[in-house]
């Protein structure tokens, strides 16, 4: 009986292992996609959606800098040569927004990331992506929102999380939206896919 659970046991921690070993190629593959040229790609969305934790379980933290400037801290992060993402938290920060123009230039596509789990702040997460969007050095960046914490009970669906955002009414950038789980990893190299593609796209225009 005993035996038995520990071979249980070495099978599961195998299991993660292999499949924490995929995700990390797959976005290496991904990445690996952006090669011959540079991409700058923004992580944003209100503070706790989970931004953070996605630096972490693409393993992208080893590489994070912090620069402290007034008022937000900005983590830029270069996983592979000539790709650089650069993270901060938006929201009720509207004395600082002027320095984020910054960081907005020459951006090639943006993740925004949203807490499924939390719709009483659908409507900022909706405000903020709606002003970045609008600024003039965001001009068709296209963007992937990711839907994050699915795995919380209550979570909203991507659907209804896009509805919620009113992308539809967005015009003027290629957008997707992803399901995910930040803890688990699941949907995050999907949503990476899906921006290289568009990133892509964008590019040869
Ligand atoms: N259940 C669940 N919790 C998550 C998920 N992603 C992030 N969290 C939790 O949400 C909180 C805020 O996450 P963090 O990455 O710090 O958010 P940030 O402020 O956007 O950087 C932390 O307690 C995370 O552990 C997820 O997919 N599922
Ligand atoms: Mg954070």
């Amino acid at each position: 009986m005993h035996k038995h659970k520990s071979k249980l046991l070495i099978i599961e921690a195998e299991k993660t292992f292999f499949s924490y070993g995929l995700l990390l190629s797959a976005l290496h593959q991904t990445l690996m996609k952006f090669t011959g040229y540079e991409a700058r790609i923004l992580l944003l969305g209100l503070d706790a959606a989970g931004k953070t934790t996605i630096l972490y379980k693409l393993k992208l933290h080893e590489t994070v800098t912090t620069i402290p400037t007034v008022g937000f801290n900005v983590e830029t992060v270069e996983p592979i040569r000539n790709v650089k993402f650069t993270v901060w938290d938006v929201g009720g920060q509207d004395k600082i927004r002027s320095l984020w123009k910054y960081y907005y230039q020459n951006t090639d596509g943006l993740i925004f990331v949203v807490d499924s789990a939390d719709p009483e702040r659908f409507e900022e997460a909706r405000a903020e992506l709606i002003a970045i969007l609008e600024t003039d050095e965001m001009r068709g960046v296209p963007f992937v929102v990711l839907a994050n914490k699915q795995d919380l009970p209550g979570s909203r669906r991507p659907g209804e999380v896009s509805e919620e955002l009113g992308l539809r009414k967005i015009r003027g950038h290629q957008w997707h939206v992803q399901g995910c789980c930040a803890t688990t990893g699941d949907g995050l190299v999907e949503g990476l896919e899906t921006l290289t593609d568009l990133v892509k796209q964008f590019k040869k225009k």
